[in-house]
């Protein structure tokens, strides 16, 4: 789990890049739609699912306020994304494989918008803390 060091390294990360959030979230969505196809299936009800479409747009946004609700429940995230957990298991049917998908196509977009701050260091943490997103949204599937 996320030690004192991980979860300081993830703020500070956090601290420069939130305010590119949405932009962030729009372009890893884009990206994972694109490089991962099979993700499309959960988005079919959008009439465009591409870069820059106002679905992907939108949702991009919805997905970063996910992300700034796991960075302030750093502490406790399973509790944090209880809620979250169970939308996505029980109504979305989200296969969690694709957690960590997002995170992937997360970090890429990161370190393409914001190279000087998404150092090693703050690689290293941000990618056990989306891991540990991606654990606590799994939480509530069985
Ligand atoms: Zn998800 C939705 C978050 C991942 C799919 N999401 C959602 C929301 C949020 C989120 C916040 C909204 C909710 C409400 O509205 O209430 N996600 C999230 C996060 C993550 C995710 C944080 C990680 C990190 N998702 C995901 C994935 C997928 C998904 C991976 C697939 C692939 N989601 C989804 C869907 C939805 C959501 C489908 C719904 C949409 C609509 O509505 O359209």
């Amino acid at each position: 789990s996320l030690t004192d060091k991980d979860k300081a390294a993830v703020k500070a990360l956090w601290a420069k890049i939130s305010k590119g959030a949405d932009a962030i979230g729009a372009e890893a969505l884009a990206r994972m739609l694109v490089v991962y196809p099979q993700t499309k299936t959960y988005f079919s009800h959008w009439p465009d699912m591409s870069a820059g479409s106002g679905p992907v747009t939108k949702h991009g946004k919805k997905i970063m306020g996910g992300v700034a609700l796991a960075v302030s429940k750093m502490d406790d995230l399973s509790g944090g994304l209880l809620e979250l957990s169970e939308l996505h298991a029980f109504q979305l049917r989200v296969d969690p494989a694709n957690f960590k998908i997002l995170a992937q196509c997360l970090q890429v977009v990161i370190a393409i918008m914001f190279p000087n701050d998404f150092t090693p260091e703050a690689h290293v943490a941000l990618d056990k803390f989306l891991s540990n997103v991606a654990l606590a949204l799994s939480e509530k599937y069985r």
